[in-house]
């Protein structure tokens, strides 16, 4: 996970930096590590919480009152709460266009520098919206039109995977929290988009069993048996033609028999007529993760009524 300096958090948040240091003194609002040479230093999570405390505060909330309620409460109404800003989707076109320069011919110095540098000083939940999946579609895109090699593609691709994997690991696993399965059904391999879901679903606190690609239906359901999955969360990319999707959604349709099942990414909203009558939830993007996973989350924190 990334950390930040107080200089660079000011710069993320728009609060000074001596709001942000008397936030943390006087009302314990954020808790910031200290490096070996003493420097505060605030995680992706601590400058989320410094952004939505300064959005309750502009909607009339007090000071005192947060104060009041506590950094744990704050952290866990916040992950619930948080919306993911149309800003934070939009793609960093000139940071994209770069790294495309350094790939032809290869600058693999260049194109890491700059990839590590600018994921090293945005929350990583943007970086991945603004910066890795739009450059998997680029990278793709031009693999896809013959002006990439394949070996080429691989390696942004691994790259992208790794920076994906090494944060997830680095968060800390919510045993107690929804168990949440994630994938891609068999026959699909674009796997960026079920790798997002993850990352976004294990944020907000659920327990994640992140799967991969091409996922066989028989396979899945006897993985859920064993489980006992909240929710299944499929990716697909790939748009299939009307027979297929159909044999596609009745495979589906045997493990949301059991389990509930989304499904979401770009070739499973072109399903959409043929998932209308069936008990396969389409979510058309990652704000309708968002929401799924906050009604997820209430009712996982709600006691069982039996
Ligand atoms: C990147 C890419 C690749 C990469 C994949 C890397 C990887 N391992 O993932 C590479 C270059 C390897 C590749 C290969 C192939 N690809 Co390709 N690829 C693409 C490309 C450029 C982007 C797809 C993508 O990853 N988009 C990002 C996703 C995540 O976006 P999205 O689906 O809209 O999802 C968004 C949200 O909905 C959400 N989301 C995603 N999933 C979920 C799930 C849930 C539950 C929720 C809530 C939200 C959510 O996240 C995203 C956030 O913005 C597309 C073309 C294009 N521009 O779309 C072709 C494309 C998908 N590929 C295609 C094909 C055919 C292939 C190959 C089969 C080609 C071949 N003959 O070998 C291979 C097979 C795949 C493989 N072996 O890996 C075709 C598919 C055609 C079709 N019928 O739809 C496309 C459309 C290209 C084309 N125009 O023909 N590909």
């Amino acid at each position: 996970m990334n950390t930040h300096r107080i200089h660079r958090v000011a710069k993320l948040t728009g609060l000074s930096k001596d709001v942000i240091r008397v936030w943390e003194r006087r009302y314990g609002l954020v808790k910031p590590s200290r490096s070996s040479n003493r420097y505060r230093e605030y995680s992706d999570e601590e400058v989320a919480l410094l952004r939505f405390v300064k959005a309750q505060m502009e909607e009339g909330t007090t000071i005192g009152a947060l104060a009041g309620e506590g950094h744990d409460s704050l952290i866990a109404r916040m992950r619930l709460a948080r919306p993911i800003s149309s800003e934070e989707q939009q793609p960093h076109e000139r940071l994209l266009d770069e790294l495309m320069g350094a790939l032809d011919p290869l600058d693999k110095a260049g194109f890491e520098r700059r990839l590590n540098g600018a994921v090293a000083v945005i929350p990583f939940e943007e970086a991945v919206q603004r910066v890795l999946l739009p450059l998997q579609c680029r990278v793709g895109e031009r693999w896809h039109q013959g002006h990439l090699t394949i070996a080429v593609e691989h390696y942004v691709t691994k790259l992208i995977q790794q920076k994906m994997f090494s944060v997830m690991n680095q968060l800390s696993v919510n045993e107690s929290g929804p168990c949440v399965l994630i994938g891609c059904p068999e026959g699909e391999s674009h796997e960026i988009g079920a790798q997002a879901v993850a990352y976004i679903a294990a944020t907000r606190g659920c327990h994640v069993y992140y799967l991969g690609p091409n996922l066989p239906s028989s396979d899945l359901l006897s993985f859920c048996d064993r489980i006992h999955p909240d929710l299944v969360l499929l990716s697909i990319t790939e748009t299939k033609s009307d027979a297929d999707a159909r044999r596609q959604i009745q495979e589906l349709e045997i493990v949301s028999a059991h389990w509930p099942v989304a499904v979401g990414g770009q070739g499973a909203r072109a399903m959409g007529e043929l998932l209308r009558d069936t008990k396969i939830e389409l979510l058309d993007d990652l704000t309708a993760l968002q929401r799924r996973l906050m009604t997820l989350l209430l009712q996982h924190m709600l006691p069982s009524r039996g």
